[in-house]
């Protein structure tokens, strides 16, 4: 068993292994010359070359204990035929929503959309460096993904005005979702993904009484789905106010937390394994204080099964060399 493995399916409290969300990413100069030469981010997904050694990156230089596959949630609206882009210093813009040409999209040609990424993740689990580690696989979360679709754009802060207006979209279209997230999921798995995160970064913007129609039952569904292949996942419900209510209800193998939470509180109240919460920005400052920060979360998850990641993505601007740090401070512990 990989120690991500042991983590989750064991319990094992003293291995710690370490994997960081956007590892593949801006922060590290050979992924940003490949990135310069190749401005469509689509393409650059569906390139599985290309997006191979794009997960391979932050292995060669770092001891990760996971690959997690160089793609995007929103490839989901893009195997859809929904219009995806990216612009630069401003991020994703999508098409207008139409149900009807959504609605006629059959599996075969959402699996031919996006089948580069599943022949990357062949290679990437393939790959002599994954010996004794995972491959992750991942998906949006249904709420975050429809907030995406509709809003056609980040919502930063807010959801439009009239987000909610169109009750009848709303309820197909989740609909959709989590049919073609069951079909993402279940091809990455056969090409070897061995554990499946689910995104859910905009989970924070609901309020409580909607949280078992948009977050709750449709994550349940997926999370039950993926654990009937035999594969474990992670939920990361960003923001989320009450984490113990959410694993209560959906029963992650893991749950990744975000680094406005009280650590403390969430090792009291939750048992099941616990990955995440360092604030990204602490690999801006130095090392003292990188490893200051790093040993306070695996002090208070020192008896807890715990996988060591940061409560969101590694910041572009971070300097490799301590991320290089991070890793020797986690592994020494
Ligand atoms: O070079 C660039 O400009 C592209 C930047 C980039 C990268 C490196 C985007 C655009 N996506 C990715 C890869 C990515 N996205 C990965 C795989 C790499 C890795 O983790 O190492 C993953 C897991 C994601 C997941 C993702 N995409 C999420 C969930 C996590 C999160 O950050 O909250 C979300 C919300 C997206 C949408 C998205 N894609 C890209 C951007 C800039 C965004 C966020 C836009 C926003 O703020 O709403």
């Amino acid at each position: 068993m990989t120690p991500l493995q042991r983590v989750i399916k064991e319990n094992n409290t003293t291995l710690n292994p370490i994997w960081i969300m956007r590892q593949a990413g801006r922060y590290l100069p050979e992924f940003r010359e490949i990135r310069s030469k190749n401005p469509d981010f689509i393409k650059l997904c569906l390139n599985p070359n290309l997006s191979t050694e794009i997960t391979l990156q932050p292995l060669k230089r770092f001891d990760f204990d996971a690959a997690i596959i160089f793609s995007d949630i929103l490839m989901l609206p893009y195997g859809l035929k929904q219009k995806v882009e990216f612009k630069k210093n401003f991020g994703p813009i999508l098409g207008k929503l139409n149900l009807n040409e959504i609605s006629k999209v059959e599996e075969i040609d959402f699996v031919e959309r996006v089948q580069q990424i599943y022949k990357a993740i062949k290679n990437v689990s393939n790959n002599n460096i994954l010996k004794d580690k995972n491959t992750i696989g991942f998906i949006g979360a249904p709420w975050t993904l429809l907030v995406y679709m509709i809003n056609q754009q980040s919502p930063k802060k807010q959801l439009k005005k009239d987000f909610f207006e169109n009750k009848d979209l709303i309820n197909n279209i989740l609909i959709i979702i989590e049919k073609f997230l069951k079909i993402h999921i279940k091809n990455q798995i056969d090409s070897g993904a061995n554990l499946i995160q689910i995104f859910d970064s905009w989970a924070g913007l609901l309020e409580n009484k909607d949280l078992p129609y948009y977050v709750y039952n449709p994550t349940f569904n997926l999370v039950k789905f993926t654990q009937s292949l035999n594969t474990p996942v992670i939920c990361f419900p960003r923001n989320i106010k009450d984490y113990k209510r959410y694993c209560d209800f959906i029963k992650p193998d893991a749950i990744c937390i975000d680094y406005e939470v009280d650590p403390l509180k969430i090792e009291k109240e939750i048992s099941i394994p616990i990955q995440g919460g360092m604030d990204p920005k602490v690999l801006l400052t130095d090392k003292e204080n990188i490893k200051k920060e790093a040993t306070k979360y695996l002090d208070i998850f020192k008896d807890h099964p715990y996988i060591f990641n940061l409560g969101h993505g590694v910041l572009p601007e971070t300097n490799p060399e301590m991320m290089e740090y991070l890793v020797k401070t986690v592994k020494d512990y």
